[in-house]
């Protein structure tokens, strides 16, 4: 077969080699270009040189639309460094996965998810799951998604295991390319697998993971019957965002700001101040991952 080149879609990366699916259909392991200045992400968009039947390389990778990156802090040497890590590419949206029990949901994971996704230019969603745990959530599930709905983010209450639960989503991302991030243990893998239709692993990823290449700690495409894909993340621990501006704030908590015109001093902290309306108003929760937020801020 004559050498050529053709674009490609990556599919999952591991280990220095990605999966990939040519726009022809066919599915091959690539290696990267040495000189590529970057890492290839799950939903890049690639020129793939072949020069054998099998396999292939990664030569250019286009232009990413929307990029969704998070901060990991090492150790390095005793001192304290960030790295950039890109998580997943060219996704149109966000859909972030939180149960409201069991693990119990926490706000400050969202909002940060959610400043990352408007900074990428990704629209960001909420699925909050286990609707049928309601009952022992300290929060109702339904005013969470008020608090969201109210600066812009549209969302769903499910109980995942039922067929409504995944038809709300479906409905929510509506054949989008869709990240998909949450904390470990909320429902994200039972929802994927019902958007998916059973989440069959492609030949390549598969065959990625078979030379212990790919693991769940990395991106897999998922494409869902009936148009759109997912971009499945691994279950996330913490997400981290660094050099918080004051319009990632201001976007992700227009309700505090809006609340604060009511407080009867201009000056109001939302600490403790008489007349504070932001405080009567903001769910205690929410106000608490703002002031998480903006103490990140003014540390810079
Ligand atoms: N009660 C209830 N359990 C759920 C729901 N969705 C998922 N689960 C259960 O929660 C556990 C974790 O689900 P999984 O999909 O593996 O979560 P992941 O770690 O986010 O991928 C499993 O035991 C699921 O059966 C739900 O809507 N309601
Ligand atoms: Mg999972
Ligand atoms: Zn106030």
């Amino acid at each position: 077969m004559t050498e050529r080149h053709e674009p490609a879609l990556v599919l999952a990366v591991g280990g220095g080699l990605a999966a990939v699916r040519t726009d022809a259909g066919e599915e091959r392991i690539a290696k990267f270009a040495g000189r590529l200045d970057r890492r290839p992400v799950a939903g890049d968009r690639v020129q793939l040189f072949i020069e054998a039947d099998e396999g292939g390389r990664i030569d250019v990778i286009e232009p990413r639309s929307t990029e969704l990156r998070r901060q990991q802090r090492m150790r390095s040497e005793g001192e304290r460094a960030m790295k950039e890590q890109v998580l997943a590419v060219n996704a149109e949206c966000v859909l972030i996965v939180a149960s409201i029990a069991d693990p119990p949901l926490r706000r400050g994971l969202i909002d940060r998810i959610l400043v990352a996704a408007w900074r990428g230019g990704m629209e960001p969603l909420l699925a909050i799951t286990k609707a049928d745990l309601t009952g022992r959530a300290e929060q109702d599930p339904e005013l969470v998604l008020a608090d969201y709905r109210a600066i812009g983010v549209a969302g769903v209450v499910i109980d995942v295991r039922t067929e409504a639960g995944a038809d709300a989503v479906r409905e929510l991302i509506r054949g989008r390319t869709t990240a998909v991030v949450g904390h470990s243990g909320v429902g994200k893998s039972t929802l994927v697998n019902a958007l998916t239709a059973g989440g069959q692993t492609t030949g390549a990823i598969h065959e990625l993971s078979g030379r212990g290449r790919h693991t769940t700690t990395t991106a897999t495409w998922l494409d869902m019957p009936g148009g759109g894909a997912l971009i499945d993340l691994p279950g996330l621990r913490s997400f981290s965002l660094a050099g918080i501006t004051p319009a990632d704030l201001a976007r992700a908590f227009g309700d505090v700001a809006e609340a604060s015109e009511q407080c009867r001093f201009s000056d109001c902290r939302h600490v403790g101040d008489d007349g504070c309306a932001v405080e009567r108003l903001v769910d205690p929760a929410r106000l608490a991952s703002y002031r998480k937020l903006l103490i990140e801020l003014q540390e810079g």
